[in-house]
């Protein structure tokens, strides 16, 4: 049986909500930039499962869109193989259709967050080039089928290259690319076709980090999007993860890397919004390097820490929206402070939730164009 709730009653619980965080009267970004492009963030499983209903009010208060940030990842969700972990995945996917959010599959191959034994047959040696494709089609068809039309875009490929343009030796290229320059894109190719096959409606990304701080592996990108659509495959968009900080990127290098990927005819995404307050250490995106205790920032919350961090927010917005034209989403990697994979002050919102100067700044770059 089905309980009804009065609208009023709802539209009150509603407002408590709201208020409970958020800073109350600010606006919703995803209004703010509705003629531009869509606004979200990556949610975590406390997010989805009601653990953090702090960070549930922001998410549903100002992104139209969502990323899971780690549950679609093959560890995740497909930890032995012959077992699939959906539980937090159908959550992340039923929290963005309540909330009417275009919703983001990330990501389905990948060199990292895959267990080892993907790679290796059952006397530990590497599987052969056939077989390990294989592995790679049971996986897209069963993760994307299970989603076809709910997950609307997803990651298909991601950071599959190096700062200098070439593709990362990945145990993917390594096994399905045999050494061979000619079946170096082979594996991508295949995720493409595969997941087009399993939901033909969905779009299909390849998403990277330093897109926009390294000319060259931009250009890697353009090679990569060229080669796929030579081949007659779908690809709808590039994913610039943009993981930067107080000092980078140039407006210069993001603009390259905008106009170089969108002159391939691919729409261009912003898709893990942050900047670093750390000045020091290690300033890119692989996960290995970074420990959240050892990126913990004392002086994040300073005044002057948090005007250098508006400011940067108020460029690249800028700078975005200069080109909205061109780029369709706009996706923070995380939803405050408190739930950033990187420690320190990167996001909108502080540690309680609430909008920091930042924010503001980016509210601004809207109204001032
Ligand atoms: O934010 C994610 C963190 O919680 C995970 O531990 C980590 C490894 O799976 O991945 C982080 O997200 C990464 C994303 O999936 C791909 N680009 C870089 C992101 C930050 O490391």
């Amino acid at each position: 049986m089905k309980k009804t709730v009065p609208i009023a009653g709802l539209a009150i619980l509603w407002i408590g909500a709201a208020q409970s965080v958020a800073g109350q009267n600010v606006p919703s970004l995803k209004d703010v930039f509705k003629a531009d492009f869509l606004i979200g963030g990556a949610l975590n499983r406390n997010l989805v499962t009601g653990r953090d209903p702090n960070a549930a009010d922001l998410a549903v208060r100002h992104f139209n869109t969502a990323t899971a940030e780690n549950d679609l990842k093959w560890q995740r969700i497909h930890p032995q193989l012959s077992e699939y972990n959906w539980e937090p995945a159908d959550s992340f996917v039923a929290f963005c259709e309540q909330n009417r959010m275009f919703v983001i599959g990330h990501c389905l191959v990948w060199h990292s967050q895959v267990p080892r034994s993907v790679f290796r047959d059952d006397t530990g040696n590497n599987l052969t080039r056939d077989a390990l494709l294989a592995r790679m089609e049971e996986h897209i068809r069963t993760v994307v089928g299970r989603y076809k039309g709910r997950i609307q875009g997803w990651d298909v490929v991601n950071e599959a290259l190096n700062e200098d343009g070439t593709l990362r030796n990945s145990s993917w290229l390594q096994i399905i690319g045999e050494g061979s320059e000619d079946k170096r894109y082979d594996y991508i190719e295949c995720a493409f076709r595969w997941a087009h096959e399993a939901d033909p409606n969905a779009e299909l990304y390849y998403n990277d980090y330093g897109l926009e701080t390294s000319r060259a592996k931009c250009d890697g990108a353009v090679a990569l999007v060229k080669h796929l659509k030579s081949k007659g495959l779908r690809i709808d968009g590039v994913g610039i993860q943009l993981h930067g900080g107080l000092t980078y990127p140039s407006v210069e290098g993001l603009e390259y890397a905008i106009t170089s990927l969108a002159a391939t005819g691919v729409k261009v995404m912003i898709t893990e919004l942050d900047i670093r307050t750390q000045t020091r250490g290690y300033r890119g995106a692989d996960v290995s390097q970074v420990s959240r205790d050892s990126t913990s920032d004392p002086t994040a919350v300073a005044a002057e820490t948090q005007k250098k961090l508006a400011d940067k927010y108020a460029e690249i917005f800028s700078l975005l929206l200069k080109h909205k034209e061109d780029i369709t989403r706009v996706t923070f990697w995380g939803v405050y402070d408190k739930t950033s994979w990187i420690g320190g002050s990167p996001l909108l919102f502080d540690r309680n939730c609430q909008p920091k100067e930042a924010f503001f700044a980016v509210v601004k770059a809207a109204q001032r164009q």
